[in-house]
C-alpha cells in the first residue's frame, strides 16, 4: 500500500491486505494475510477421536479413590483435589548452582515445584459444563495453591494453566490443570514484565488498562464480558481463535482479587470456554494459562492479571494451525483476521451444545 503511507486506513481497508500487527506484550509483531482464509486444504486432518467420556472410569488416574501411576491413592474427594506432580518437571530439591563455559554457554539451577489440580470428581465434565459454584471452587484453589507457591523463599513465579484436548498434549480427560512454581521468572510473563515496566515508565499507566480501553470503545474484538472480566481477541493474537480475558480492575494477581470478581472469573471461564465448544460442536482443545505479577515479595504495580487462551483449532475440529515453515523461522502468521474470529466467538450460544434441548 505505499501510496497510504503517512495516512491511516481504516480497519476494513486494513484487512482488505496482509499487513503486520504489534505485540506490545511480548514485543514483536505478526503477520495477517487475510485474503489466504480462501485456500484450499490438503495437509493433515485431526481425527477427532474425543468420545463422550464415562462420569467415573476406574482407569483414570485422576478419579476420586483411584490409584495414581506413581502408586499413591487419591482420597475419596467431592470438590477440587490437588496433589505434587508424581512425574514432576521441577525439583524443590535442586541445590543452588550456576554453570558457565566461556561467554556463550550459561546455564543455572532451577529447583521449583509441580502440582497437579483435578477440577472436579466428575471424569465427564469440561470448565465449559461445570456449574459456576464449582468453578468458584477451582479459582480459590489457584489463589490459595499462587498464595502459598509464591511465599517460598526458593519460588519466584507461579504458573497456573490447563491443557485441554488430546490435540494439546493432555494425557487425560479429566478436568484438570497443572502449577509450575519456579524459582525464576520464565521466559513469557518475563518480556510482558518488561512490556509492563516500559509502558508504565513512558506513559505512566498500565499497559492492559489503556488496552482494555482501546477494546471497550473498538467493539470490533470483544467476546463476552460481566462485571469484573472481558475476554477479546487480542489485535495481536496469532492463534485463530485466541482470546485474551482482561480483568477490568488493575490488580497484579489472582489472590488480589475480591469476592465478587472471583465469582466473575469462575461465570467468564465458563462462558468463554463453553462459546469454544459451541463454535465446532466439539470438545475445544486449548493451553490456557494465567500471568501475574512475580512471587518475589515485590508489589509490582506495573503488573495487570489475565488469561491468555492458546487454542489450535483453525476452520473446523479436524483442522489445526501448526506453527511451521515461516512462522517458525520468520514470524507467527494468521489468515483469519482477530475481527472475523471475534465476530464468529461472539455470534455462539452460551448454552453448551451438549445441554441443548
Ligand atoms: P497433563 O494432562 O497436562 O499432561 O497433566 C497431567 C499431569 O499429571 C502430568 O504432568 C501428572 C503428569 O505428570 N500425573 C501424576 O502426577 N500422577 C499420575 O498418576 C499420572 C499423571
Ligand atoms: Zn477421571
Amino acid at each position: 500500500m505505499p501510496e497510504r503511507v503517512g495516512t491511516l486506513p481504516s480497519l476494513a481497508e486494513l484487512n482488505a491486505h496482509p499487513h503486520v500487527r504489534f505485540n506490545p506484550l511480548r514485543g514483536e509483531w505478526i503477520q495477517v494475510s487475510p485474503h489466504r482464509t480462501a485456500r484450499p486444504w490438503q495437509g493433515q486432518v485431526e481425527r477427532s477421536s474425543e468420545t463422550d467420556p464415562p462420569r467415573y472410569d476406574p482407569d483414570c488416574y485422576l478419579c476420586p479413590g483411584n490409584g495414581r501411576a506413581g502408586g499413591k491413592k487419591n482420597p475419596p474427594y467431592a470438590t477440587t483435589f490437588v496433589f505434587d506432580n508424581d512425574f514432576p518437571a521441577l525439583l524443590p530439591s535442586t541445590p543452588s548452582f550456576e554453570w558457565r563455559e566461556g561467554g556463550l554457554l550459561m546455564a543455572r539451577a532451577q529447583p521449583g515445584i509441580c502440582r497437579v489440580v483435578c477440577f472436579s470428581p466428575r471424569h465427564d465434565l469440561t470448565i465449559a459444563r461445570m456449574e459456576r459454584e464449582a468453578l468458584r471452587g477451582v479459582v480459590d484453589v489457584w489463589v490459595d495453591e499462587a498464595r502459598a507457591l509464591g511465599a517460598k523463599d526458593e519460588i519466584g513465579y507461579v504458573q497456573i494453566f490447563e491443557n485441554r484436548g488430546a490435540a494439546m498434549g493432555a494425557s487425560n480427560p479429566h478436568p484438570h490443570g497443572q502449577i509450575w512454581a519456579t524459582a525464576s521468572v520464565p521466559n513469557e510473563p518475563s518480556r510482558e514484565q518488561q512490556a509492563f515496566h516500559e509502558y508504565r515508565g513512558s506513559s505512566g499507566a498500565c499497559l492492559l488498562c489503556d488496552y482494555l480501553q482501546v477494546e471497550l470503545s473498538a467493539a470490533e474484538r470483544h467476546v463476552c464480558e460481566n462485571g469484573s472480566f472481558v475476554a477479546v481477541v487480542p489485535f495481536w493474537g496469532v492463534w485463530p481463535f485466541e482470546t485474551l480475558v482482561l480483568s477490568r480492575r488493575h490488580v497484579a494477581d489472582l489472590a488480589a482479587l475480591n469476592e465478587a470478581e472471583r465469582n466473575d472469573l469462575a461465570d467468564l471461564l465458563k462462558r468463554l470456554t463453553t462459546r469454544y465448544d459451541n463454535l465446532f460442536e466439539t470438545p475445544f482443545p486449548y493451553s490456557m494459562g494465567f500471568h501475574q505479577r512475580p512471587a518475589d515479595g515485590g508489589a509490582h504495580e506495573e503488573w495487570h492479571l489475565h488469561a491468555h487462551f492458546f487454542p489450535p483449532l483453525l476452520r473446523s475440529a479436524t483442522v489445526r494451525k501448526f506453527m511451521v515453515g515461516f512462522e517458525m523461522l520468520g514470524t507467527p502468521q494468521r489468515d483469519l483476521t482477530p475481527e472475523d474470529a471475534a465476530a464468529r466467538l461472539r455470534g455462539l450460544s452460551e448454552v453448551h451444545y451438549r445441554e441443548r434441548r
